[in-house]
This record gives structure tokens, C-alpha cells and sequence, in this order.
């Protein structure tokens, strides 16, 4: 797992439908797309999702809903992400079963040991700067924060909050296998640029990362 992970935000997308910026998002090269919908109920929900998944697929891009197993069972979607309060994850796996993706967001260091008992698919780690995005958070890990993580967890990371351009370097450099973004790409005058630009910077920073390694 590597690569830009979109995580979708309707009110941060200037008026554009999800499934035009997540089109745009994935011709221009981001590894993995998280439906994620505060503000819908179920059937509006359910709707966007096989609409994702519709687009996704054929493209071998894998869709992930964020909190609600029921719909990613309904669409058949590639997996979920839940935080400390959903969900919890040995439930999350036995009713999507071993097959699926399941990420589970870190906000604490209690969090993050006890993941390690856990066959998590990866941790989102949130989040590490802070962000007007979402402001229900604990305290950002910011960059010292990912590299204690890194140097401790055997789970892929996912590091999201406040990342675009202008941090994505010190991010893979700290440790994250994949940088997820909502405003970087959801509120970006154009998010095919605004992809592009993050997944060749990606490319970049992370192959180099590798030789070292
Ligand atoms: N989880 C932790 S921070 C965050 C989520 C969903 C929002 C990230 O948004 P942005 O605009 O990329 O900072
Ligand atoms: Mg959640």
C-alpha cells in the first residue's frame, strides 16, 4: 500500500458532485479513494457509494467507506475505515471478512499499542498536523509523532490532516507509506493538477526513500 489516498468531503468541494473530483482524482493517478459522508443518510449514502464503486472498479482502485460496514457489504466495496469510537475491529473483520481492506485511525499511543495485536490492513494516523477539516481530533502527532510511530508499529501508515504539497516530502521522510488528503484535492481549483502534482511528488520522494532502505 502506497501512494495519494483521496478521502472525499462534499462541503470541501466547492460545489463539484464527489464523483467528479474523485473522477478527476483517479485519471490523474491517486492510489485508493475513501468515501467519506458526514452529512447524507443512508440511501443518499448507499447511492454515491456504487456510483464509486461503478467507477473504481474497472480501474482496480480500491473504494473504502468510511465507518459504515453496512454500506461497504452493500456495494461490495473494498474495505473500511473506522476510528476508536466505531466499530470495533474484530467485529469490522468477522462481518467483512478476511479478504478486505480495514484501516483503523490512531490517536493516541494507547492506540497505536494496541493495534499491534490487531491484523489491521493499516493505521491512519490522525492527525498529524492540525486541520480546519475536521477539529473533533486529539492533539496532532505532527512529525516526531509519525517517526515514533514508524519505528514502532509493523502496520503500514497512512498519515492524513493538514497534508498537501507543501509537507508530503517531511511525511514520507517520517515514515508514511501513504499521504491521504481531503482539501489538497477536494477544495483545489483543479484536482486533476492538484492530484497530478501530489502523486509525481510522491513518486519521487518515495523511490528514494526505498533505495535507502
Ligand atoms: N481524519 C483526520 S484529519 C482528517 C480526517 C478525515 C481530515 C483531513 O483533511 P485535510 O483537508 O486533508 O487536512
Ligand atoms: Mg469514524
Amino acid at each position: 500500500m502506497k501512494g495519494i489516498y483521496l478521502v472525499t468531503d462534499e462541503k470541501a468541494s466547492l460545489g463539484r458532485p464527489v464523483l467528479s473530483v474523485v473522477s478527476e482524482a483517479v485519471r490523474a493517478g491517486v492510489s485508493c479513494v475513501q468515501l467519506r459522508e458526514k452529512n447524507k443518510g443512508t440511501n443518499e449514502f448507499l447511492k454515491e457509494a456504487a456510483a464509486l464503486k461503478q467507477l473504481l472498479e474497472p480501474l482496480r482502485i480500491p473504494l473504502i467507506i468510511n465507518d459504515r460496514i453496512d454500506i461497504a457489504l452493500a456495494v461490495e466495496a473494498d474495505g473500511v475505515h473506522i476510528g476508536q469510537s466505531d466499530m470495533p475491529y474484530k467485529t469490522a473483520r468477522r462481518l467483512m471478512g478476511i479478504d478486505t481492506i480495514i484501516g483503523l485511525s490512531v490517536e493516541t499511543w494507547e492506540d497505536v499499542e494496541r493495534a499491534e495485536e490487531l491484523d489491521v490492513d493499516y493505521l491512519g494516523v490522525s492527525p498529524i498536523f492540525p486541520t480546519p477539516t475536521k477539529t473533533d481530533t486529539q492533539s496532532p502527532w505532527g512529525i516526531d509523532g509519525l517517526r515514533s510511530i514508524r519505528a514502532f508499529s509493523r502496520h503500514p501508515l497512512v498519515a492524513i490532516g493538514g497534508l498537501g504539497e507543501s509537507n508530503l516530502r517531511d511525511v514520507v521522510e517520517a515514515g508514511a507509506d501513504v499521504i491521504a488528503v481531503v482539501s489538497a484535492i477536494c477544495s483545489a481549483p483543479d484536482p486533476f493538477d492538484a492530484s497530478r502534482r501530489l502523486v509525481e511528488m510522491f513518486e519521487t520522494v518515495y523511490s528514494r526513500e526505498e533505495k535507502r532502505s
